[in-house]
């Protein structure tokens, strides 16, 4: 999958592959009750006790990759109170010695016809449209920019001192899974992730309400992607907390950087086949419209880069599809730790 991704880029440079969205969804016949006794008690420290329930996920009023919206039931599970952030995420390379995927080179042997350019370790970033440009494509704000990687996310030059406290990025979906794996916990489904982003608010439309504010998170205000007046305070990524928490606590859980899911995409919620604790469709049944080929996996939450123009998916029933093998500037990820 890395290989038909990489490939592709390298010989559409700047093409539409990674980011897409749509979906499907299906019914579950939602039945289970959920007789917790844990307590906030139950989670380590710098997670948040997420109190089972029942809920709607998707939204039938947005995007048709949220559409199909059923009640699905989630038992109670702790979870990341932040996005992961590059300390963390240098303490686990740093015991592990872990190598990301952006950061391995792809093979002569696999790749006999790309150059050694084209087979050096890189990653995509996101550049802002020229002003006054009169012709934008479609993603082509995405650049593929060698020496890219999560201690160099805005290309090789850039670095993330100082950044401690930001969130990760250009991990793929590898990456965070060697993460969890040396955490001792999990990526969270999709449904533990809506559920606990709506925070209490289960019938709203953002995670503090049904009203949108510039000030709640950090997204993108004025034309993508062109013009970013900040009137959050933030261009790019912002250290983790910047913006209340959610009902439950929990920050960031809309906007900064897209948070990786568990679940398998499709357009839409009619393929879980149960409706207690879903996790999505089968690697085999994930499908993109957009990028047949590959299967993909769901993010959520949105992000900088989210504008009310373009994007507007910083709401919890929000989704967007992600090639498994694709770090990019804009997505990171919390982990959940099942209660004992
Ligand atoms: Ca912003
Ligand atoms: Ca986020």
């Amino acid at each position: 999958m890395k290989i038909f991704i990489k490939t592709s880029w390298l010989k559409s440079l700047g093409l539409s592959l990674l980011i897409t969205l749509l979906l499907f969804a299906a019914p579950n016949q939602a039945q289970a009750s959920v007789t917790d006794t844990a307590t906030t008690n139950s989670c380590p420290e710098g997670m948040v006790f997420i109190p089972g329930g029942t809920f709607k996920i998707g939204d039938d009023a947005h995007y048709p990759s949220e559409h199909g919206a059923e009640d699905v039931t989630v038992n109670s599970f702790c979870l990341d109170q932040y996005e992961v952030t590059n300390a963390k995420f240098d303490k686990f390379v740093k015991e592990t010695g872990y190598i990301t995927v952006a950061e391995r080179p792809l093979s002569k042997e696999q790749f006999p016809n790309l150059s050694d350019e084209e087979r050096k370790p890189g990653s995509l970033v996101f550049q802002m449209a020229e002003p006054g440009a009169k012709k934008i494509g479609y993603l082509s704000w995405w650049k593929w920019v060698p020496g890219t990687d999560w201690r160099h996310p805005l290309g090789p030059e850039s670095n993330i001192k100082g950044k401690e406290n930001y969130p990760v990025v250009q991990v793929a979906y590898e990456d965070v899974e060697a993460y969890a794996q040396w955490a001792g916990m999990a990526l969270p489904t999709e449904a533990q992730w809506e559920y606990a982003a709506r925070g209490g608010l289960d019938d709203a439309t953002y995670s503090w309400g049904d009203q949108y504010s510039e000030k709640k998170a950090n997204t993108w205000q004025g034309l993508f992607p062109v013009h970013n007046t900040k009137a959050d305070g933030y261009q790019g990524t912002a250290p983790v907390g910047s913006f209340e928490p959610n009902g439950y606590g929990l920050y960031d859980i809309t906007g900064n950087v897209w948070e990786w899911t568990a679940d398998w995409y499709r357009v839409g919620h009619d393929n879980k086949a149960h409706s207690l604790e879903p996790t999505g469709p089968t690697k085999q049944d994930s499908f993109d419209p957009r990028d047949p080929q590959v299967a993909k996996h769901v993010i959520k939450g949105g992000s900088y880069l989210c504008a009310p123009n373009y994007c507007s998916r910083y709401r919890p029933a929000a989704r967007e599809s992600q090639s498994p093998d694709t770090g990019t500037t804009h997505i990171g990820f919390r982990l959940v730790k099942a209660i004992a």
